[in-house]
């Protein structure tokens, strides 16, 4: 059979929601499960295809829905270099995955081959992995099906952390040139993150130890497993200590308890039982965010978002590049989107006088403007986010001739940093070492960490509408341009509020709208996100 039989014949097996539109996202697609089965089957297709489109280099692709309940999935794909798939297969994927028949695929499938001048005879290979949600191992199914009838290479490396396939990819994809990545290899990242985080801390201590939540996600058997790589605390490593880790009960994944569920009740998961003042960490269901906390004894939980890592790890950094005598060859910048809070952008900008950017929502539009600086610090104030350091940065780090011990030490922690971190994407357990290491060297409790600077008041509101698709945002979704008419009313109920921010955009991974809302004091800002939230309820639906 020639491969279009052999695509044919399989798509025979996975058969289209015929009521269903789909579309690749901010987290590629993402819903019921119960729907996936033609998209992830389709979206393998887009994988072969854009591995022959790029010669044959390996492409990842990751089943899981993150911070989704568990009854959601979902499906993403991999560049080489572990980054975001490139915007413009987003709509070949999309194309794909909304083919009415079988016929149709196939036809389509031709045209993609044709018109990006993709050569069949191309290898093309596909790494693949998934989150513990019930439903990943028939999705990957459907995926295996898609590869074989394409006749694509594959390799399953069952279940990973999200960041863990985005380092897969890239280290199989860097092999043997001068930009290896590391080990081909679970193992491979384990050791490269802790080997990395010892000779970051230097000799100094973390104090006490750490509370991790990991959602019942995939990230509490990857955190186990890490752990065994890491020293104590007593002999310069860290003391982790793990809850929310029971990956069997399908139902308690990201159920109170997870990033999502801290970041947007602002409160610790129940089944914390940390003391005043220790340190508290929640990973979300496929651990590529983090959001850290503690309870203060005289102010209650507080919150260390994505926003407080960013200003970290910029501050931190940015002293280190000034110690190693780089502060003129380097341009540090920081990559926020809309949800960033307004004091984190006022310190970065005026205390750490570092620029930022705001981009739309989505790792792959923070990624892209963090490249664009020597040292790229980008988070989501959800705790998706990373570091990222130009060429140029690492070579400075590794061939600068140091002119004092003092500058020695810096360049060594930088290199060290450079390999701790995740350059793929955000990684919560990177993040996390990173965070730790910081902490350390600053002999900082979370108090004093929280004391950089203080939050504005918010709160994020989740709409669920008739229909998302009616909201469309511009200037990095700050404003809405549809419906007509409702950013002037937005702008009307903000005017009335101190220090007053607000703006609505459709999720692209939930069918919901979000709400977010500022403003100096915690019940105006309750007060304004739930006038906007109303006044979104009312449009949504039209
Ligand atoms: C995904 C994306 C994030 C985004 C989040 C929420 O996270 O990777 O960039 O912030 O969804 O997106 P939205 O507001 O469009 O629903 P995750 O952790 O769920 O993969």
């Amino acid at each position: 059979m020639s491969s279009t039989d052999n695509i044919l014949a399989a798509s025979k097996k996975h058969p289209k929601p015929a009521d269903r539109v789909f579309q690749y996202g901010t987290a590629g697609f993402r819903m019921n499960a119960s729907l996936l089965d033609s998209v992830v089957f389709r979206a393998g297709l887009t994988a072969a295809l854009r591995s022959r489109k790029l010669g044959g280099q390996t492409i990842g692709v990751m089943i899981t829905a993150s911070h989704n309940p568990p009854e959601d999935n979902g499906i993403k794909l991999v560049d080489p270099m572990g980054e975001m798939l490139e915007n413009s297969w987003e709509a070949h994927s999309t194309e794909l995955a909304n083919a009415q028949s079988d016929e149709e695929l196939v036809q389509i499938y031709k045209k993609l081959e044709a018109s990006l001048k993709i050569s069949p005879e191309t290898t093309a290979r596909v790494i693949f992995a998934r989150d513990t949600r019930p439903s990943g191992p028939k999705l990957v199914a459907a995926l295996v099906d898609a590869l074989e009838a394409t006749g694509a290479e594959y390799t399953d490396y069952k279940t990973l952390t999200t960041p863990q396939l985005h380092y897969l990819t890239r280290c199989i994809n860097t092999e043997g040139t001068p930009q290896s990545y590391g080990e081909i290899s679970e193992k491979g990242y384990y050791e490269k993150l802790s080997s990395a985080f010892k000779r970051a801390m230097k000799g100094k201590t973390t104090s006490g130890h750490i509370t991790v939540d990991c959602a019942n996600g995939v990230g509490g058997p990857k955190l186990t497993e890490l752990i065994k790589y890491l020293d104590k605390a007593s002999e310069g490593g860290i003391d982790i200590k793990i809850v929310n880790d029971d990956v069997l009960k399908a139902e308690s994944l990201n159920h109170e308890c997870g990033a999502d569920y801290v970041k947007t009740k602002q409160r610790a998961p129940p089944a914390s039982k940390a003391g005043p003042n220790e340190r508290c960490c929640s990973l979300d269901g496929d651990a590529d965010r983090i959001i850290y906390y503690f309870s203060d004894p005289e102010n209650g939980f507080r919150l260390l978002d994505g926003d407080k890592i960013a200003t970290l790890a910029a501050s931190f950094i940015g002293d280190l590049t000034r110690e190693a005598g780089l502060a003129e060859e380097l341009k540090i910048g920081v990559v926020q989107t809309a949800y960033a809070n307004g004091a984190s952008t006022n310190y970065v900008t005026k205390s750490l006088k570092l620029p930022t950017v705001c981009t739309p929502t989505g790792v792959k539009w923070l990624h892209h403007a963090a490249t664009k600086f020597d040292v790229g610090v980008y988070f989501e104030a959800n705790g998706h986010g990373t570091v990222v350091f130009s060429q140029q940065a690492v070579k400075a780090f590794h061939t600068k001739e140091p002119q004092s011990p003092a500058q020695k030490n810096a360049l060594d922690t930088l290199c060290a940093l450079y390999d701790l971190i995740n350059q793929t994407v955000g990684d919560a357990l990177s993040d996390m070492l990173l965070v730790e290491v910081i902490l350390a060297h600053k002999s900082w409790t979370p108090k004093e960490w929280d004391l950089t600077y203080v939050d504005l008041p918010n709160r994020l509101v989740r709409v669920e509408v008739g229909n998302r698709n009616l909201f469309k945002t511009t200037d990095a979704e700050r404003k809405l341009v549809e419906p007509q008419g409702v950013q002037a009313q937005i702008d009307g109920l903000v005017a009335k509020f101190k220090d007053g921010r607000s703006f609505a955009r459709a999720s692209g991974t939930e069918d919901a709208v979000r709400v977010y809302a500022e403003a100096a004091t915690r019940s105006e800002a309750d007060d304004l996100a739930a006038k906007v939230a109303a006044v979104v309820k009312q449009n949504g639906s039209i």
